[in-house]
């Protein structure tokens, strides 16, 4: 018998495409239920760094889409882990395997129902992490959830990473997005 997860979860891939809206460029891959069937999909994929630039992976529960126009997300935010180029090499596939594994394990002390996914980002001008928590005005899960992140990931303790709120992120289209908080 398979070990079951607390959640089945969703793998979603998004590769840019001129002729389609983001939305529509965004597929579903496949959905799992047991870390047996999570490592069988892993092994098999490509490594996050081996992903064309400007193609995400997303990995969300099921029934939410990686998207802030989810009902799941619109009040949300996210932690944003900025990688800077040299990381794409040293520091990207594990920090993202990290995060996979701490929302599928439910890692977040109590607070693991606030999370929605996380998703990948890889770009030119630096990779990005985000993780994706469900409601913005939850300062004790969104802080804890934020301090865990960067135990398990071992950030550096000289950087700091913020949480940024989704409505903001939809207005500010362009240019830096506050942050809502910082760990
Ligand atoms: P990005 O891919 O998150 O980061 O956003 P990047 O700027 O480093 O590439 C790029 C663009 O994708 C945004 O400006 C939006 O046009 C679109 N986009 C990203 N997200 C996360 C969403 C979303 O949740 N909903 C919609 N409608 N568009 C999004």
């Amino acid at each position: 018998i398979k070990h079951p997860l607390q959640h089945t979860w969703t793998l979603w891939y998004y590769e840019p495409d001129r002729n389609k809206s983001w939305e529509e460029s965004q597929r579903k891959i496949t959905s799992f239920d047991t870390a047996e069937d999570f490592w069988s999909l892993y092994n098999h994929i490509k490594a996050a760094s081996e992903l064309r630039q400007g193609c995400d992976y997303s990995m969300f529960k099921q029934g939410i889409r990686p998207m802030w126009e989810d009902d799941a997300n619109k009040c949300g935010g996210r932690w944003l882990i900025n990688l800077d180029k040299k990381q794409r090499n040293t520091d990207l596939d594990h920090f993202w395997l990290e995060t996979l594994l701490c929302m599928i394990g439910e890692a977040f002390n109590g607070y693991s129902d606030d999370i929605c996914g996380a998703v990948v980002n890889v770009r030119p001008k630096g990779d990005k992490i985000g993780v994706w928590t469900a409601n913005a005005n939850n300062e004790d899960s969104v802080i804890e959830i934020g301090r865990k992140l960067r135990e398990r990931l071992k950030i550096a303790s000289k950087v700091t990473i913020g949480y940024q709120i989704h409505k903001d992120v939809i207005v500010k289209v362009g240019s830096q997005t506050k942050n809502a908080y910082v760990v």
